[in-house]
């Protein structure tokens, strides 16, 4: 392992989805200390005594600013000195024709995608300024960089967290604090069965009769980015799994 990572301290934004437990069990195994944060207290606890590392919780929607800020707050001071903030927490909400979406499952990916992500942000990068040392890793998406039917606001949502993450880079020259973007193809987790609101034969359709990655895959590029020497900032990662590739561009016909 190239680094120190394991004596780092690392948060992680909806730890107790598919992506946050593998990051957390990544991390965990090479002996960080973690602050998991969620919506949900019993599923977080699980987690915790589920990990052999000291960790510390916190339950809070993403969108409630008041309760990430009070989060913020209160971490512990054997937690407070954060080496890596993962915003992981994110969503999809529907794949119908953006003229057909909900507008309240618009507001909520912007809120969470994209507002929680910049608060998350903008509370950690002063600490980590002062520490001199800091690295953020955003879970961007290849629908940040590819557009598809029914993408619309989360693939818009994917492409701010990418542009926004590389200009923290512009603002954070000479700070020494590290910003990555990984942004993930198809991942088997419970995306689909979220985005599809409890249809879980449609999101098992999804990852049907090919080989999607797992989340281990990705925690495994997060990690090893985040493990690298300090001097090393990784802009963006781009993973698929073999599977998946491009389609040609849609031509209307008449
Ligand atoms: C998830 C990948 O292609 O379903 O971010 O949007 S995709």
């Amino acid at each position: 392992m190239h680094g120190n990572a394991q004596s780092k301290t690392v948060i992680i934004t909806g730890a107790t989805g598919d992506f946050g437990r593998a990051f957390a069990q990544r991390f965990a195994a090479a002996g960080c200390h973690l602050v998991l944060a969620g919506r949900n207290a019993e599923k977080l606890a699980a987690l915790h005594a589920s990990l052999n590392v000291p960790c510390h919780t916190g339950a809070f929607d993403m969108t409630d600013r008041a309760a990430m800020e009070e989060f913020i707050k209160k971490i512990p001071e054997s937690f407070s000195g954060i080496d890596v903030l993962i915003n992981n927490a994110g969503l999809a909400l529907g794949q119908e024709p953006a003229q057909e979406a909900s507008i309240e499952d618009w507001d909520t990916m912007i809120d969470v995608n994209n507002k929680g992500l910049v608060r998350m942000s903008r509370l950690m990068l002063p600490g980590m300024i002062s520490r001199q040392r800091g690295h953020i890793v955003n879970i961007g998406s290849t629908a940040g960089n590819y557009p598809y039917p029914g993408g619309h606001v989360y693939c818009a949502s994917k492409s701010f967290v990418k542009q926004f993450s590389l200009s923290l880079r512009a603002d954070l020259q000479g700070t020494g604090i590290r910003i990555t973007n990984i942004e993930p193809g198809m991942v088997e987790t419970q995306f689909s069965a979220v985005r599809f609101k409890g249809d879980q034969d449609r999101a098992a359709a999804v990852y049907a009769n090919t080989a999607p990655l797992k989340p281990e895959d990705v925690a495994e590029a997060v990690f090893w980015a985040v493990s690298l020497p300090s001097h090393v900032n990784i802009n963006r990662i781009e993973m698929m799994p073999t599977t998946q590739s491009f389609g040609p561009l849609a031509v209307e016909r008449f």
